[in-house]
């Protein structure tokens, strides 16, 4: 159960008056399912650092997965805004639990979506739209992060089939997955996409042990050691960088809503709290500096949900730009973080506990604002937009 009243949620600006019945009753299924699964589990699991036992096929009858896929393969054909709601409200929860419908959703459905063969959408969409099966995304390598373009893992064409090298590395769920979606450079050096699946000779799948963040979540990585990839796995429809970053727009962009449900978490906590807690005499919600920290973080929460909406409809119109994306995905994964940190200070030593969300969602930020392009690419990405000059390089 969440320490606040649910009813103290901010709309500050009146938002929900801009989304549909259908938004909003998504938002409160999603909310109440929150309430009952997710709450009453969290703190435990990252204490233990452990995942949530069936995590996935829950997320599953909830809808969670694939909210945008169309119907014929399992999923819910709703708009953007949707998953973005959807995207709120779980990670309101951990963010490992949105981390986990987002990779299913946006890294493992929409490219099978996008550029998969009809075969592929029907093998794989439906048991993913389930929770049945459990997707993991191969972009990252030991040695590439922000720069995959350099990517080392590689196949080659055997005739009857594609033989794979190389290892993807911080993977989410790759310990838990039953297929990967693999980027890996063909005899050219281009980018191309396959589906790897669990059984398959040579792929194995360690975990990644001793994280201080995201730990309700499982890490790891995906080794390649000669794995013979049926020529039906590998994506028709999509050659070159491109189809990798495709990916990240849709993930990228449900990360800018879902860092808004951590960082209302943290600002309802922190207002409860404030109006409790008794210091020289008042509650500590009558000083004029903890007054400016409530009042900031509800100013910020209000601008995020906003960017949030616009992109929404920009992404549904199908006009929103990857610069577009990186902007919110940069401004309010920094806005979530710095909520939770400060508000924290908020709950003096109570804040440090687990019985509080702060301490756990500032931890799962220090991963979120690192994956998906870190703070600083997204910067360059939004420089770049501007100027026209690359200054990765
Ligand atoms: P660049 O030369 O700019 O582009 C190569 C090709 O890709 C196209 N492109 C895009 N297409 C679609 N969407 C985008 N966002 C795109 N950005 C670029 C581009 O038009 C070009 O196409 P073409 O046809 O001309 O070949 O690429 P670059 O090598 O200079 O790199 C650009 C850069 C640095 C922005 C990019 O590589 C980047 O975004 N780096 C960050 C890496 C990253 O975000 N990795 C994420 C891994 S997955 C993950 O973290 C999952 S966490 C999941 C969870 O648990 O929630
Ligand atoms: P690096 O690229 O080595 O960057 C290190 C620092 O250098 C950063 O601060 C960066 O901003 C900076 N830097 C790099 N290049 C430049 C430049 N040109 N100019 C200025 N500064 C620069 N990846 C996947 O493929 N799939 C997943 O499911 C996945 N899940 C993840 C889960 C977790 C918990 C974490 C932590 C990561 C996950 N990642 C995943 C990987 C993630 O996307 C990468 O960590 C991220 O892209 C950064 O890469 P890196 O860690 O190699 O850092």
């Amino acid at each position: 159960m969440s320490y606040y009243p649910l009813n103290s949620i901010p709309d500050y600006y009146g938002i929900d008056s801009l989304l549909t019945e259908e938004h909003l009753l998504i938002r409160q299924s999603v909310r109440d399912w929150v309430e009952s699964f997710v709450m009453p589990k969290i703190d435990e699991a990252a204490q233990n650092h452990t995942d949530i036992p069936n995590l996935m096929k829950e997320l599953g009858k909830i809808g969670a997965l694939g909210p945008y896929i169309p119907e014929e393969y399992g999923g819910s054909g709703l708009d953007q805004i949707s998953y973005g709601i959807i995207m709120q409200e779980l990670e309101r929860g951990d963010s490992a639990v949105r981390s986990a419908a987002s990779v299913q959703s946006s890294l493992v459905m929409f490219p099978i979506n996008e550029y998969g063969s009809e075969e592929q959408k029907k093998k794989f969409l439906p048991q993913l739209a389930n929770g049945e099966m459990i997707g993991a995304f191969g972009l990252t390598e030991p040695n590439h992060g922000s720069d995959p373009s350099s990517m080392e893992t590689y196949f080659v064409d055997k005739g009857d089939h594609y033989l794979l090298n190389g290892a993807k590395m911080w993977i989410t769920n790759a310990p838990l997955c039953d297929i990967a979606v693999v980027w890996a450079k063909n005899e050219e050096g281009k980018v191309q996409g396959l589906i790897v699946e669990r059984g398959f000779e040579g792929f194995t799948t360690p975990e990644t042990h001793n994280k201080w963040s995201l730990r309700a979540s499982k890490t790891g990585e995906l080794v390649f050691d000669n794995v013979k990839v049926p020529k039906e796995n590998i994506f028709p429809k999509v050659t070159g960088l491109k189809g990798p970053l495709s990916c990240l727009n849709s993930a990228r962009y449900g990360i800018s809503w879902g860092v808004i449900g951590a960082a209302i978490d943290c600002y309802c906590t922190a207002v409860q709290y404030s109006k409790e807690r008794t210091q020289f005499g008042k509650p500590i919600a009558g000083f004029q500096l903890q007054q400016k920290k409530l009042a900031e973080f509800l100013t910020e929460i209000t601008k995020a949900q906003l960017l949030c909406l616009q992109l929404g409809n920009l992404k549904n119109a199908h006009k929103a730009t990857p610069a577009q994306i990186s902007m919110a995905k940069r401004n309010n994964v920094k806005m979530a973080i710095d909520i939770a940190r400060e508000s924290r200070q908020i709950l003096g030593g109570m804040g440090i506990m687990g019985e509080f969300p702060m301490m756990r969602h500032a931890a799962n930020l220090e991963s979120v604002i690192t994956y998906e392009g870190t703070h600083d690419i997204h910067l360059l990405i939004t420089g770049m937009d501007i100027t026209g000059i690359n200054a990765f390089g």
